[in-house]
C-alpha cells in the first residue's frame, strides 16, 4: 500500500501550492538589503510581510537575512524550508494563509555571531531592524539606562563573540565604522517609548563602555546612522499545533515555521534612512517625521489596555484575551480606563480620536479566533508596565487628574505577580525581574498596602515620583484591597 506524506513547503513544492497562496518574490531572487535581529513570530507576520510587499511594488535590493539571537529551532526550519514560511490570517471563521518569501537568509546569531558582525559591516546591508522585546535592549524599563548586567559587559569589554543584542549591535556597528560600509538606519519596530530615540541612546551608552580611545566611532555614528522611530502593530500569537494544520490544509505543504494573526496592521515609521530603503509607501506603511504621537497612541490605548485585561483575565483563571474580555464589567471597565485616563494623557496624531481607536482596539481583542493567550500577554510585565500604564499616570497626575483605572491596571499586575489565581492555580511569572519580584513579596507581609509597599520599591520600573505619589498609592492598594477580598469578577462588577 502506498504511504502518502504531505511534503515539506520549500522551493520545490512551490509550484504545487494554490495559486493564491505563493510567494510575491522567491527567496534568493532579491539580495539582501536588511538585517533583521529577532525572528519570532511578530516579525515574520510583520515586517516580512510589509518588506515583501514594497519590494514586489516598488523593487530594490531588499532582502531579509534573519537572525536568530537563540532559537536554533527557527533558523533549522526555515533552512530546511528554504527561508520559506506562511502567515495565516484569522478573522471570525475564515482563514487565509499565504507563503512569503522575503527571508534571503537566516542564521542563528548564538553559534555564528561573527557571520552576524559581518552581515552589519557589509556594504550591501542599510538597513538593520529589531524585533527583540523590550528585555533584548538591556536597559532599565523606567529610566532607558543600560544594565551593567555581566553579558553585556563582557560583550563590551572583552574579544569573546557577543551574546547580547546590544553587544552584537555593536560589534556590528564598529566592524562596518572600520570598513566604511557607508550609511545604515537601525530601526527598532519593539514596543519600547520612543523606541528610535532609546536604542540611539543605547548604542551611545553602550559605546562608552568599549575599551580604547573611540572618539572617531563616536564621529562616524553621529554622520552615519540614524535611528527611526516607528510603531508597528499587528496581533500575532505564539504559533500552535493549530496554527501549523491550517497552514498545512490551505498549502497542501507541511510549515513548520508558519504564524498565524489578525487582519489588522499598521506601521508607521519615521522616515530617516541614509542608505536608502524599501518603497514601504507602497505597502501601505506611514511615513511621517514624527512617530511619537502614534507611538502613544499604540502603546497606551491598545498594549496597555492588552496588559490590564491580561493580568486581570490571568487572575480570574481565563485562558485567553477574548475570553477575559467577556467577563462582565471588563469591557465597560476598559472603555472607561482608555476615556477618562488615557485619552487626556498626550495629543494624539491629527483627526485620530484615542476613544475611538481604544474601541477598535477591543474590538480586535474579542476576535475569538486569534486565540492569544493572557499569559503570553502578561509575560515580562515589568518591562512593559512603564510605557503601557506608568506614563498615562505620570501624565494624568501632572494635569492634577486621579488615573483610577490606570490605577487598576497597577493593582491588577501586583496582584498577577502573587502568583495564584482566583481559584488557586499557580501563575506563572515570566518576568526578567522575576528574583527581585519574589524576594520583594517574600519579604512582605501580605496585607495590600505592605505588598504595594514592596512592589513600588522596584526604581528601575517605578520612577521615585510616581511610588511616592500618595493618590497613586492610594488608589492602588484599594483596588488590591478589593481584588483580594472580591476577586476580579467581583471586583469588576461592581467597578464600571
Ligand atoms: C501584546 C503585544 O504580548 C503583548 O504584550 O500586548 O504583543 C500586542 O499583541 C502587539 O503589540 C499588537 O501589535
Amino acid at each position: 500500500m502506498a504511504v502518502t506524506t504531505t511534503p515539506l513547503l520549500g522551493l520545490a513544492t512551490l509550484s504545487r501550492l494554490p495559486e493564491q497562496c505563493r510567494p510575491l518574490i522567491r527567496p534568493g531572487d532579491v539580495p539582501a538589503g536588511i538585517v533583521h535581529l529577532g525572528l519570532g513570530a511578530f516579525h515574520r507576520a510583520h515586517q516580512a510581510v510589509y518588506i515583501e510587499e514594497a519590494i514586489a511594488a516598488g523593487g530594490g535590493d531588499w532582502g531579509i537575512v534573519g537572525v536568530a539571537p537563540r532559537s536554533t529551532r527557527v533558523v533549522a526550519d526555515l533552512t530546511a524550508q528554504d527561508r520559506l514560511f506562511s502567515v495565516t490570517t484569522m478573522s471570525g471563521p475564515s482563514a487565509g494563509t499565504r507563503v512569503v518569501g522575503a527571508l534571503a537568509g537566516v542564521r542563528h546569531a548564538g553559534t555564528d555571531p561573527g557571520a552576524v558582525v559581518a552581515l552589519l559591516a557589509d556594504p550591501a546591508i542599510r538597513v538593520v531592524t529589531l524585533t527583540v522585546t523590550e528585555k533584548g535592549y538591556h536597559l532599565d524599563p523606567s529610566t532607558g539606562r543600560l544594565t551593567a548586567d555581566a553579558q553585556l559587559r563582557a560583550d563590551l569589554t572583552t574579544a569573546r563573540a557577543p551574546v547580547t543584542v546590544p553587544g552584537l549591535l555593536l560589534r556590528g556597528l564598529l566592524a562596518r565604522c572600520r570598513a566604511d560600509a557607508g550609511p545604515i538606519a537601525v530601526l527598532s519596530c519593539d514596543n519600547l517609548p520612543s523606541n528610535g530615540r532609546r536604542v540611539q541612546s543605547l548604542v551611545d551608552q553602550a559605546r562608552r563602555l568599549l575599551p580604547g580611545d573611540r572618539a572617531g566611532f563616536a564621529e562616524w555614528l553621529g554622520a552615519s546612522v540614524t535611528f527611526p522611530g516607528s510603531m508597528v502593530d499587528r496581533i500575532v500569537p505564539a504559533s500552535t499545533p493549530a496554527t501549523l494544520e491550517l497552514a498545512a490544509a490551505a498549502l497542501g505543504a507541511r510549515d513548520l515555521a508558519g504564524v498565524h494573526g489578525e487582519p489588522y496592521r499598521q506601521w508607521v515609521i519615521e522616515d530617516r534612512f541614509p542608505g536608502g530603503r524599501p518603497a514601504w509607501e507602497r505597502a501601505g506603511v506611514v511615513l511621517t517625521d514624527d512617530a511619537g504621537p502614534w507611538e502613544r497612541l499604540k502603546l497606551r490605548a491598545l498594549n496597555g489596555v492588552h496588559s490590564a485585561i491580561a493580568y486581570l483575565g490571568a487572575v480570574a483563571g481565563r485562558e485567553t484575551i477574548a475570553a477575559a474580555l467577556e467577563i462582565p464589567g471588563m469591557r465597560a471597565a476598559m472603555a472607561r480606563f482608555v476615556a477618562e485616563d488615557v485619552a487626556g494623557s498626550f495629543q494624539p496624531p491629527p483627526g485620530v480620536s484615542i476613544v475611538g481607536y481604544g474601541e477598535s482596539a477591543l474590538g480586535r481583542f474579542a476576535d475569538p479566533a486569534i486565540a492569544h493567550r493572557t499569559r503570553q500577554v502578561a509575560m515580562d510585565g515589568s518591562q512593559k508596565l512603564p510605557q503601557r500604564v506608568l506614563h498615562t499616570i505620570a501624565d494624568r497626575r501632572a494635569a492634577g487628574a486621579s488615573p483610577r483605572w490606570a490605577a487598576l491596571v497597577v493593582a491588577a499586575w501586583m496582584r498577577y505577580v502573587q502568583g495564584v489565581a482566583d481559584d488557586g492555580r499557580v501563575l506563572p511569572l515570566d518576568d526578567p525581574l522575576a528574583d527581585q519580584i519574589r524576594a520583594r513579596l517574600a519579604a512582605a507581609k501580605p496585607a495590600p498596602a505592605c505588598v504595594a509597599e514592596a512592589l513600588f520599591g522596584l526604581d528601575t520600573v517605578f520612577p521615585a515620583e510616581l511610588a511616592a505619589d500618595d493618590t497613586v498609592r492610594e488608589l492602588v492598594v484599594g483596588w488590591l484591597t478589593e481584588l483580594d477580598k472580591h476577586g476580579v469578577e467581583a471586583t469588576l462588577a461592581g467597578a464600571a
